[in-house]
């Protein structure tokens, strides 16, 4: 089967998630709005998908996946479809259900992570609420990013020593997930990353992991993995990334 991934050319964003999972399979894939628009590709492409699927499961914004002549949507939707078909997740539907309860958590921290810097709207410029911005960020780095960070290691307390990722001794898509989340969030927030990661060593083992995986290894080094940038999702700000206060509570 041949994947088509329709998703904005230039950013890492929710694409990525998708995109880790199929690198890692060695699925035949095109990552369509990064092929030249000559050959039917750019962001023209995406938003033909956007615009000219009617009628059917229409997509609400990408990323979304061709399969045939499924089209899909929603990031955890598209790893739920794909993980059985790529090997990346066990088939008892119980263990497939754990899964997507995990990835629709990562969904949650990952827009939270974005609403740090757009706290107000995605249509506005971050210069315009930078404000805004810098207050969310300290509930952000106080709060939720520890909040989530102390979850995912909670999970992987109930592991077996043996168990070296999160479904148990298999890699699943849950963790090249993980492995994304602990990137982008050294990348957007250094100085609370460093912090933080003391209190998640099995999250930060199942990262290095992750990391060993040739595929995954080859994919990160490769060109086809867009580098970080104040464009997507993870941005690094300093301005957002301070030291946090200790607030006294009401
Ligand atoms: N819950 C969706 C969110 C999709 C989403 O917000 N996509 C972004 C790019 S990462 C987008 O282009 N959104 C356009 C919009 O929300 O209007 C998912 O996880 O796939």
């Amino acid at each position: 089967m041949r994947y088509d991934l329709y998703y904005w050319p230039t950013i890492q964003g929710r694409g990525e998630f998708v995109r880790l999972a199929l690198e890692e399979a060695g699925a035949e894939y095109v990552d369509v709005a990064r092929e030249p628009e000559a050959r039917g590709g750019g962001e023209a492409a995406l938003i033909a998908m956007l615009d000219h699927v009617s009628g059917g499961h229409v997509p609400f914004a990408p990323p979304i996946l061709k399969a045939g002549r499924q089209v899909i949507a929603q990031t955890a939707n598209i790893l739920f479809f794909l993980g059985p078909r790529l090997g990346l997740v066990p088939r008892a539907e119980a263990t497939r259900l754990w899964a997507h309860q995990l990835q629709l958590t990562i969904a949650d921290f990952v827009s939270e992570v974005h609403d740090v810097h757009h706290p107000i709207s995605g249509s506005l410029y971050y210069e315009d609420q930078k404000r805004e911005a810098k207050r969310r960020a300290e509930f952000f780095r106080r709060e939720r990013m520890p909040k989530f960070l102390r979850y995912f290691e909670r999970v992987l307390e109930g592991n077996r020593r043996s168990e070296r990722y999160v479904l148990g001794a298999r890699l699943s898509y849950v963790d090249l997930s993980l492995l994304q989340l602990v990137e982008g969030l050294r990348y957007a927030f250094p100085r609370n990353m460093k912090r933080h990661e003391r209190h998640c060593p099995r999250l930060i083992s199942v990262h290095q992991q992750v990391m060993t995986r040739p595929h995954i290894q080859a994919y990160l080094e490769s060109e086809r993995r867009v580098p970080f940038s104040t464009e997507g999702i993870f941005r690094h700000y300093s301005e957002l990334d301070s030291a946090s206060k200790t607030r006294k509570r009401k």
